[in-house]
Order: C-alpha cells, then sequence, then structure tokens
C-alpha cells in the first residue's frame, strides 16, 4: 500500500507568488551520469503581496545540492531545509538579492521524460508542466516569468550541436575536449518553456521575412538520416507564419526559430521559446514512410507549437487551471489553419469526429472535468481532451456568437491588454467582452460545468398559418462534484430547407425581413425556449446545429426519409455528412435490436443502400469529403448511442453493413476503385490525398468482402505503391482478412522498414488494431519482439495504445482478458514513465457504459492498479478518479 496519499491542488487556493524571479543564469555541464547545473537567480519579494517577508520555497525534485549562495556568503545546512519537494529558505532580505544553486543530476536515468534526459543520445528537455524543477531549485510556475541566459558546456564530440532558447550570443572552447555556447532569450518566459538540448544533430535552414520586413532564420535540426524528411514541416512552418501574421495579426518576435525532432518524447511536441522540441512523428515525412494523414497531423502540429508563441508565450497561463487559456486557444487555431489550408468541412468532420466520441467519452465518465478544472493531484494528467478539444470549441462558440470581426475585436485587445503577462481564461472572455461591449456572465459557464449539454429539439409546422415553431430544450447530465447544471448559451446554427433542396427564408415572428444569408444563429439560453419562422410556403426540412455549432448532444426525432434527403442535399457540409452518419447508425442500433431480441437479420435498409449508390456512381469535387460522406460512423461513435454498449454487438452490426453494403454495391466500389488507381506520384496536395482517401475507402468495403477479388487488389496494391499512405491501407486490408499472403506481407514489411522507426510504430499499430480474432495473443507475442521496445512511447503507444484504445472488440473481451492486459502494462510501464501509463490507462475508467459483467471486471482492474506497490501519483489518480 502507499505510504503517502497524493494530495490534490485547487484552484480556489491560488495566491500570487510572494516572490518573483526576474532573471535566471543557468549554466550546464552536460554529463549522462552526473550533470551540473548552476542556477544564479535575481530574487525580489512580490511588492503585489503585502505582509512580511515568509518563507522562500522552491521546488526540485531528485536534484542532489552541491552548494548554496545568498549573495556572496555561502550558506550552510542550517540555513535551509531540503525536503522530497524542495529547498525552504527561512529567512531571506527584504530586498533585491541574488541565490546561486549548484546541483547534479543523472540525465541517463531519466526514464519519465520529464526534466532533463536523453533521447536517443541526445540531450532534451521537457519542462512543461513542472518539468523544471527536475533541473533546478526553481518557484515552478508559470506566473513568474523571467529573463535567462543559459551557457551549456559538453564534449564537443558527442554534442557539436548546443541549443536554447533566445539567441546565440557567444560560442568558445573549453578544457578536455569540450566546448560551450551561450544563449540568451530577451523575452521574459515562465521557466515550463525553458528548453535546452545537445546532440550530433543535422539542420536544414530556410528563411522567412516577416509582414513589417524582418528576416528570421528557420532551423529544424534532426538526426543526420532523417534531414531529408525535414521539408514537409519547414513549409508547414513557413505557411503557419503567414498565416498568424494575415489571420489573427500576429507577427514571429526572435531572430531564430528552432524546431528539433527527438524520437524519445511523452506528448506530441513542446512550444519552448524559440526551441520547439518535438515527436519526430510530428516532424519527419517522406512520400515512401509518411502517410496523408502523418502530413495532414505535421502541418497542424508544427502551427499548433508556432501559434502558441503569442498564444502561450507572450501572453501565459496564470496557474494550471488556466491551461485551457492557451491550449483551447491555439487548438482553436490550428483547426482554422488547417480549415485554411485544406478543405473546411473535412477538417470540421475531423475534428468533430475526435471531439463526439472521445471528449464526450470522458465527459460522461468519472473523469469528466469542467474546461477549467477545479483540481487535480498531478498536472500532467490534465492536458485532456476536455481542456484542449472541447476548449478549442468553446472559443469558436465565441466566433460564431460575436462573428468573425468581433472575434478579432477580442483577440486584438487581448494581445495588447496581456502581452508579457500570466492571465486567466477570464481574462480572456472580458478582452471579449469589453472589445464588442457585451456581456457574457452566461457563457462562462462554459468553463466552470464540466459533461456534455444535450439539446431536444421539436419542430411543428403550421400550414395555415406557414409558419413553423422549433422548441428547444436544454440539459446537461451530473458529473462529479456537480449534480446540478445551470442553462448554458449556445449558439444554435440552423438553416431550413424546401423538398427541392432549396434554402428558405430564415425571418422570425415580428421581424420585419428575413436574416440575410441560408444559416442563422439562435442563442439558447434558457432551458426551454421556443421560436418561430414565418413565411413558410411549403414545410420545411430543419437542419439544425449547422457545422457542428456547439459541442452538444442533438436529439431531434426524424425518419428515415429525412435523414436520407439532407444526406443528399444538405448545403452546410458538415450537417450533411452527420445525416448520413445518423442513419447509419440508426440502421445498425435497430440490427442490433433485432440481434438481441433473437429475430433474424433483416434486409438492409433500401434508402441507406439507394443513398450510398448514389455517392458511389456520382461524382463529387471534393474527393476527402467524398471519402467521408461514404465512411460508416465507428464503432465508438455507435456504441456512445446506446444505452449500455455491447462491443460485440456493434462490431458484428457494423461489419455487416459494410459486408452489405459492399455485396450490393461492389461492382460500384470496383469500378471507383479502378478509376482512381495509378498516377498520382504520391504528392501532399488536396487533391492527390482526396483520390487516395476515396480509393483506399473503396478498397475497405471490397475488403469487407474478404473473396478473391479483393485479396487480388490489396495485394497488388501492396506490392505496387510507392507510397505509405496506400502501402499502410492496402497491409491494412490484408491483415484484416484471412488474406492467403498475410504473414508474408507482414514480414516483408518490417524487413524493408525495420531501420525506420516511425514505420515499425505503424507495423505494430496495424496488428494491434487487428479485428479478427486471435489479436491479443498476437498482440501478447509482439511485446517479445526485438522491435519493441518499452523506453519508446511511440512505440508503446502504438501496441498497447492501439490495442486499448482502438479495438474496442478486443479490449473489451467478455472475458475480462484485454483488461488483465491493459492493467499489467499500465503497472509495469508507470514504474519507468508515469505519464504514459496514466494516459495508456483512461479506456479503463469508462466501465460505466457496460454491461454489470463488464464493469466489475474493468472496475476489478482499475482496483488492481490503485492497490499496486509503488504506484505513481499520475497513475494513482486515475485509477483512483476512475473508479468513482
Ligand atoms: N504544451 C505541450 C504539452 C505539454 C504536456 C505536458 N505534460 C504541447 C502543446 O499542447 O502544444
Ligand atoms: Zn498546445
Amino acid at each position: 500500500m502507499r505510504e503517502r496519499i497524493p494530495q490534490p491542488v485547487y484552484l480556489k487556493d491560488y495566491s500570487p507568488p510572494p516572490y518573483l524571479i526576474d532573471a535566471v543564469d543557468l549554466v550546464f555541464e552536460l554529463d549522462e551520469d552526473d550533470t551540473r547545473v548552476t542556477a544564479t537567480l535575481q530574487v525580489r519579494r512580490n511588492p503585489a503581496v503585502a505582509g512580511a517577508g515568509p518563507a522562500l520555497e522552491l521546488n526540485g525534485e531528485g536534484l542532489t545540492l552541491e552548494s548554496l549562495k545568498l549573495g556572496s556568503q555561502r550558506l550552510d545546512p542550517t540555513q535551509y531545509r531540503l525536503s522530497e519537494e524542495g529547498l525552504c529558505l527561512p529567512r531571506v532580505p527584504d530586498h533585491a538579492f541574488t541565490l546561486e544553486l549548484v546541483t547534479h543530476l543523472c540525465p541517463k536515468a531519466n526514464t519519465a521524460l520529464e526534466g532533463l534526459y536523453l533521447s536517443n543520445g541526445l540531450f532534451c528537455t521537457q519542462c512543461e508542466a513542472q518539468g523544471f524543477r527536475r533541473i533546478t531549485y526553481f518557484l515552478d510556475r508559470p506566473d513568474v516569468m523571467a529573463r535567462y541566459t543559459t551557457t551549456v558546456v559538453a564534449d564537443r564530440a558527442r554534442y557539436p550541436v548546443l541549443l536554447s532558447n533566445g539567441n546565440c550570443v557567444a560560442a568558445g572552447e573549453a578544457s578536455h575536449g569540450r566546448h560551450w555556447v551561450r544563449w540568451e532569450d530577451p523575452f521574459k518566459k515562465p521557466c515550463y518553456l525553458f528548453a535546452l538540448v545537445a546532440g550530433r544533430l543535422a539542420c536544414l535552414e530556410d528563411r522567412y521575412v516577416t509582414a513589417s520586413g524582418r528576416p528570421v532564420v528557420l532551423r529544424i535540426y534532426a538526426e543526420p538520416q532523417d534531414l531529408d524528411k525535414c521539408g514537409h514541416a519547414m513549409a508547414s512552418l513557413k505557411q503557419a507564419m503567414r498565416w498568424d501574421e494575415e489571420n489573427f495579426g500576429r507577427e514571429y518576435d526572435l531572430d531564430l526559430y528552432m524546431i528539433v525532432a527527438v524520437s524519445h518524447f511523452n506528448m506530441g511536441a513542446m512550444e519552448n521559446k524559440g526551441l520547439n522540441i518535438f515527436n519526430t512523428q510530428y516532424i519527419l515525412a517522406r512520400p515512401d514512410v509518411a502517410t496523408d494523414a502523418d502530413y495532414e497531423r505535421i502541418e497542424e502540429v508544427v502551427g499548433h507549437e508556432y501559434f502558441h508563441n503569442w498564444t502561450g508565450n507572450r501572453i501565459t497561463c496564470r496557474d494550471w487551471f488556466q491551461l485551457s487559456l492557451k491550449e483551447g486557444l491555439t487548438v482553436f487555431r490550428d483547426q482554422e489553419f488547417s480549415a485554411d489550408r485544406h478543405s473546411r468541412p473535412v477538417k470540421r468532420i475531423d475534428t468533430v469526429n475526435l471531439l463526439r466520441t472521445r471528449q464526450f467519452a470522458e465527459d460522461a465518465g468519472p473523469l469528466a472535468h469542467p474546461v477549467r478544472p477545479e483540481s487535480y493531484i498531478e498536472i500532467n494528467n490534465f492536458y485532456t481532451l476536455t481542456v484542449y478539444e472541447k476548449g478549442a470549441e468553446v472559443i469558436r462558440m465565441l466566433q460564431t456568437l460575436l462573428g468573425r470581426a468581433g472575434f478579432r475585436r477580442g483577440t486584438d485587445l487581448y494581445f495588447e491588454r496581456h502581452d508579457g503577462q500570466a492571465v486567466t481564461c477570464d481574462d480572456f472572455v472580458r478582452c471579449m467582452e469589453d472589445a464588442n461591449g457585451v456581456d457574457l456572465s452566461q457563457f462562462r459557464l462554459w468553463y466552470s460545468q464540466a459533461g456534455t449539454p444535450e439539446l431536444h429539439l421539436e419542430a411543428e409546422y403550421d400550414a395555415a398559418g406557414r409558419y413553423l415553431d422549433l422548441k428547444v430544450r436544454q440539459s446537461c447530465p451530473p458529473t462529479p462534484g456537480q449534480p446540478c447544471k445551470r442553462p448554458f448559451l449556445i449558439p444554435l446554427a440552423v438553416g431550413l430547407l424546401a423538398a427541392d433542396g432549396s434554402e428558405l427564408p430564415l425571418r422570425l415572428a415580428g421581424e420585419p425581413a428575413p436574416a440575410p444569408g441560408t444559416t442563422r444563429v439562435l442563442p439558447i439560453q434558457a432551458a426551454e425556449e421556443r421560436f418561430r419562422f414565418v413565411d413558410l410556403p411549403e414545410r420545411p426540412v430543419v437542419s439544425a446545429l449547422r457545422g457542428f455549432s456547439a459541442p452538444v448532444k442533438l436529439n431531434f426525432a426524424r425518419d428515415l426519409a429525412e435523414l436520407a434527403f439532407l444526406f443528399s442535399r444538405d448545403s452546410d457540409g458538415f450537417n450533411r455528412w452527420d445525416a448520413g452518419q445518423q442513419l447509419a447508425t440508426r440502421v445498425m442500433l435497430e440490427m442490433i435490436d433485432r440481434a438481441s431480441a433473437g429475430q433474424p437479420p433483416a434486409p438492409v435498409e433500401p434508402l441507406l443502400v439507394d443513398a450510398f449508390r448514389n455517392l458511389v456512381t456520382g461524382q463529387l469535387e471534393d474527393q476527402s469529403y467524398w471519402a467521408l460522406l461514404l465512411t460508416l460512423p465507428s464503432e465508438e461513435y455507435v456504441s456512445a448511442a446506446m444505452a449500455v454498449i455491447d462491443p460485440d454487438q456493434v462490431h458484428a452490426a457494423r461489419q455487416r453493413l459494410k459486408r452489405e453494403l459492399a455485396v450490393a454495391l461492389e461492382a460500384e466500389f470496383l469500378r471507383l476503385y479502378e478509376a482512381l488507381r495509378g498516377d498520382e506520384h504520391n504528392r501532399f496536395d488536396a487533391a492527390a490525398v482526396g483520390r487516395r482517401r476515396l480509393k483506399n475507402t473503396c478498397l475497405d468495403y471490397l475488403n469487407a468482402l474478404d473473396n478473391d477479388t479483393a485479396h487480388r487488389l490489396s495485394l497488388r496494391q501492396f506490392r505496387e505503391t510507392r507510397g505509405m499512405t496506400d502501402q499502410l491501407a492496402a497491409l491494412g486490408a490484408i491483415v484484416n482478412s484471412h488474406h492467403p499472403n498475410q504473414a508474408e506481407c507482414l514480414e516483408q514489411f518490417y524487413q524493408r522498414w525495420h531501420a525506420e522507426p516511425l514505420v515499425v510504430d505503424k507495423w505494430f499499430m496495424v496488428q494491434s488494431t487487428c479485428h479478427l480474432p486471435g489479436t491479443l495473443e498476437r498482440v501478447r507475442a509482439l511485446l517479445d519482439h526485438p522491435g519493441f521496445d518499452r523506453g519508446l512511447p511511440n512505440r508503446v503507444r502504438a501496441l498497447v495504445g492501439g490495442f486499448a484504445q482502438s479495438n474496442p472488440v478486443h479490449f473489451h473481451a467478455k472475458d475480462g482478458s484485454g483488461y488483465a492486459f491493459l492493467a499489467e502494462r499500465v503497472i509495469e510501464f508507470d514504474a519507468r514513465n508515469p505519464q504514459l501509463a496514466a494516459r495508456l490507462l483512461t479506456p479503463l475508467t469508462h466501465w460505466q457504459r457496460y454491461d454489470p459483467v463488464r464493469q466489475g471486471l474493468m472496475r476489478r482492474e482499475l482496483q488492481r492498479i490503485a492497490g499496486a506497490e509503488r504506484i505513481s501519483p499520475d497513475v494513482y489518480e486515475v485509477a483512483t478518479k476512475g473508479l468513482g
């Protein structure tokens, strides 16, 4: 059992820091086993905090203190206290003073990948959220902002490149084959944005001239063998810089922008000032090793980290409860960037798919928390879909409510008013209010109330009066610590369609004329509201929640014909797609109902088959969008619509529907597939990406037939293609069918790519997500494969995360074997890397949604984890809260 129960931190307990640190000078003498850090801090009392000078408490973890000096005086151990959490100086001067700390740490032993660690022989850092305290004793909180100079000393031969934040100001030789480089960051920053990298790195260099004509040097560093895979990231960076100037008026502020790609990384990337550190997965791409989805993610993540320079770095968070201030806003910005670069509806659909499956599940489970959480044990557990993705939806709703121009006025004011400060979500909303002269008090509930609101809609048409009444009711289920909710302010975008598909006027009773445009945003404020649309010559079909205008569940009873109509006619790209998703979900739920009632299967709903036939034989310009229209809702999405999830039934229904559609439309899918083959040179441009996406959607349907034709197509594609998108799609088809060449293809793929770690990850993932029987045995066996590296987070996520997150039918096996497997891995990996282990664990926390047998099995594993010896606070928090 645990000796000490980790204690939560509360937002309500926030108080400003009693001391400030204005300047930090760091000297790193790098050594894999014993790195020496000399930190010289300029400290002073915080004038904003009244009262007698309290003790100065610095955070520090896993450090060995060599010496401590206050001014010129060396302190002896009676003058300070050291503990597991840090260093306390009971008495410090009232005036400003200098503190010099010399500490030692061991980067090689750092398998948690937080603080200073080694990634494949490279020194690198990760300080957000609280990694800086593993480098030196410090006020490790984001509202302490300082100017940094950093000198890095290391062996020249092994570490020729030495990097830190800001501009390089000096360099030289040192004794014993060592050299040094000094960096100076002119901008004040919180310590979580500190970064250091050292090693043998190759560099791709480019240039950028800002809108105001300032030249900036751009450098992407990677291991030498990967240099030819950095071009796409560089192009993305330049696009992002231009986009932020054009759309938010934000220019880059240093003369140098550096990105380093490292293989061992807990998350996607990190926005350290002037020196981003990235997971290789989000930098490296070449058509033969990276898929179109990889290219898209790289563009998005490079953009995201760049956009943080203003939303996160220049203006940062007062405390970690405000995380969404920077993350929600920056995700919104990267989403808009991607939407402008490619297809807006496709981007929106991808975003909403993630939100509706994963974030909604989080919001409905025991770990549900508001966008601005009120307490945490381990802040790293709060880098969640709620803070990021729902946080971005909250920002999007502000834009929807205020209009693009109003929103821009708000962000302009925010940048002007708060530059150089550490602020709160509330400060951001206040800028929106002040710039637009509006009151957003009710809107703020989106930050403080957890849970996904539900909107119930009813539409009644009165032919004699030519009006339509739209009745709207809202509610929000209870979440931990929040039994009752107040009504939200919800922007509901609606359009009205005539039978011929044209848009009808949007005039509310009492208004002199219809509102301009074909979509109108109704601000829903009360628990129940009614809107009367007048001047309607015919009964309209209501297209509601267009563009997914709010992160809510929409409940709107409609018949299948109406859904089929919207699926073919809605001018709103998102809603057209969504109607198809709803239609297919309804069909699958009916299949499940029949099967549960012991009834024989009925023929597949002809409305759906007809709609799909029209699509496959039709012609749409945006082929990515076309592919999405043809893609059935995921098992996760269908599951979310069930009162009690039955993963076996959901899987069977989805497989059956896919197969039936393939049987009914085999010739059509085949024709389209063949028409899309060939030519592509594997370029990454919207047209080529769309073509591949559509082609591989056809292949997926044909593969559901698991017949000779399908086997022949997938093998041919596997052998002929030179691009990873097509190769992986073919391998996926081969692995998910009874293909006679399966073992051979898997082996060939591994042999061909074993020296490319990111491709090896794909090889593990395609097997861990296979839906055919025997997958868990295969996954267990792969734990012993020579390519399975336990210290490489990407590899662990591919094998274990792939299985637990993206293979519901096997993870939820009724004998509990999938759950037990995950629990064993979580306990195993926790000893090495708590952040990674805590993330892997989350699928077990969704137990309430399953039948009593599965609930019992899932809870049993959570209890086993919570009760395990020497468990980290990270895993402890998720496991205990997950038990509810
Ligand atoms: N800010 C980082 C995430 C840090 C996570 C710390 N556990 C990446 C990002 O959101 O841009
Ligand atoms: Zn971010």
